[in-house]
């Protein structure tokens, strides 16, 4: 009796650190892509200056060419936008770098270490002020909440793929 309610007093409080352990974990990372127009002017070593210079941790990263399929499951919530079939053709056009960037609130931080979708209204220090060609080429893709992070890691990374 004594034995089996220490078991479950010891996974009680053991899953609860794990639960609290895996949000942290799952709050303090985002999903970045460096998009065709950069890896084609060859700047992504400028964009991982900025990115570190801010404060994230490259804990992933590697270099790949979308699939059409890939890229339009990626981009699933704008199917119905007038610049969808636009976009597909973008992201598969050259290379990409994929990347998990960790840190506190990296989803806030990196959206705005990016700057907005459109480089005229990003502001001064930003990636796509910086570099954006325009509102489509716009350099960086950055997870739009926490949730959605989780989603595109898992989508493109393997755990084992992920070091810290
Ligand atoms: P985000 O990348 O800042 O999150 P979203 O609205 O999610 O912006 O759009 C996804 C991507 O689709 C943009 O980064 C950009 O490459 C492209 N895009 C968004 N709006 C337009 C547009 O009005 N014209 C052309 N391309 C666009
Ligand atoms: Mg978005």
């Amino acid at each position: 009796m004594q034995f089996h309610q220490n078991v479950d007093k010891f996974k009680k409080i053991y899953s609860n650190k794990l639960n609290l352990y895996t949000m942290e974990y799952f709050m303090n990372q985002t999903f970045s892509i460096i998009k065709p127009d950069a890896t084609k002017r060859n700047i992504t070593g400028s964009i991982n200056k900025l990115i570190e210079k801010n404060g994230l941790r490259i804990i992933a990263q590697k270099r790949i060419k979308m699939t059409n399929e890939q890229a339009e499951l990626f981009y699933a919530v704008h199917n119905d936008k007038p610049f969808f079939v636009d976009l597909i053709q973008y992201m598969t056009s050259e290379p990409v770098v994929i990347q998990v960037l960790a840190g506190d609130n990296a989803v806030k931080k990196y959206r705005e270490i990016m700057g907005a979708t459109n480089p005229d209204n990003a502001e001064d220090g930003t990636i796509r002020k910086l570099f954006a060609l325009n509102v489509q080429e716009n350099s960086v893709h950055g997870s739009d909440s926490d949730e959605n992070a989780r989603k595109e890691i898992d989508f493109f990374f393997n755990e084992n793929e992920i070091v810290g």
